[in-house]
């Protein structure tokens, strides 16, 4: 008499190679296992048993794309910062309103959040995966697996005019900003990370390179702040996204992943 338990000691005794996983094939087959690709977490990788692919559990946040946020259960904010004003000089990859929400002139930069301010969006949730990236930190503490870290961007300091609107990631908005970050760098960003992928998303970059994700390209854009011109008491702090922090400005990279 065959049972699951059978085929899974199958399983068991079988010696995959490195970065697959052992996946039982069922009842009713001769081949009782086969050893499928998988990610650095051991999880099965090509889909083959058609484990839906979720947003992962915890509380963070996004930067928003031009597309908004990827789904309908985000709740969304902006932070106008008001840049330098004299001899401004705000600089951004060609076209970035294609792929961050926001607005990006020489003298004031908007950028648009997602939320995620619910632990779970389905059951199927999972951990984020190992790599090398950074999200937004939400609700006081990162998800695991993360270390948090911060931006601080020295803003306008004559007649600042920073505003703010709807649900904002941690941090301290008033006459400068300072923003918290989830990071990581416990894999590399060679190594494919699986996230949904049926529309587009952002994460910051944190190494020398964007994340590979799987099923999604990527193009690797900068948004480049003009701080105050005056004095520039704005290190960042603990551990943070790749930023290059000039004498009063400030670069950060986002990586745009999208379909196809
Ligand atoms: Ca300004
Ligand atoms: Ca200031
Ligand atoms: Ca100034
Ligand atoms: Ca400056």
């Amino acid at each position: 008499m065959y049972s699951i338990q059978m085929f899974l000691g199958k399983c068991r005794r079988h010696s995959c190679p490195d970065d697959t996983v052992c996946v039982p094939d069922g009842a009713t087959s001769s081949k009782r296992y086969s050893c499928e690709p998988s990610d650095t977490n051991g999880n099965q990788t090509n889909h083959t048993l058609q484990i839906p692919v979720t947003w992962p559990s915890g509380m963070y946040g996004l930067m928003m794309t031009s597309n908004g946020c990827p789904g309908d259960l985000w709740l969304s904010g902006w932070r106008r910062f008001d840049t330098e004003d004299t001899d401004p000089d705000n600089y951004f990859t060609d076209g970035i309103k294609n792929y961050l929400k926001g607005y990006f002139e020489i003298d004031d930069i908007e950028t648009h959040f997602c939320i995620k301010n619910i632990p779970s969006f389905t059951s199927c949730d999972t951990s984020w995966p190992k790599g090398s990236y950074c999200i937004l930190m939400y609700g006081g503490s990162c998800p695991s697996g993360f270390q948090s870290g911060f931006i601080q961007w020295n803003n306008e300091d004559n007649g600042n005019k920073n505003a703010r609107g709807g649900t904002l990631p941690d941090g301290v908005y008033d006459s400068d900003t300072r923003i918290y970050f989830c990071c990581r760098n416990d894999g590399l960003t060679s190594t494919a990370i699986s996230l949904p992928t049926d529309q587009p998303f952002i994460l910051v970059r944190i190494s020398t390179a964007c994340q590979t994700v799987y099923g999604m390209g990527v193009t690797e854009v900068f948004v480049q702040w003009d701080e105050d011109d005056v004095d520039d008491a704005s290190d960042p702090g603990g551990l943070h996204p790749y930023a290059d922090d000039g004498f009063y400005n400030l670069r950060l990279y986002f990586c745009y992943y999208y379909n196809g």
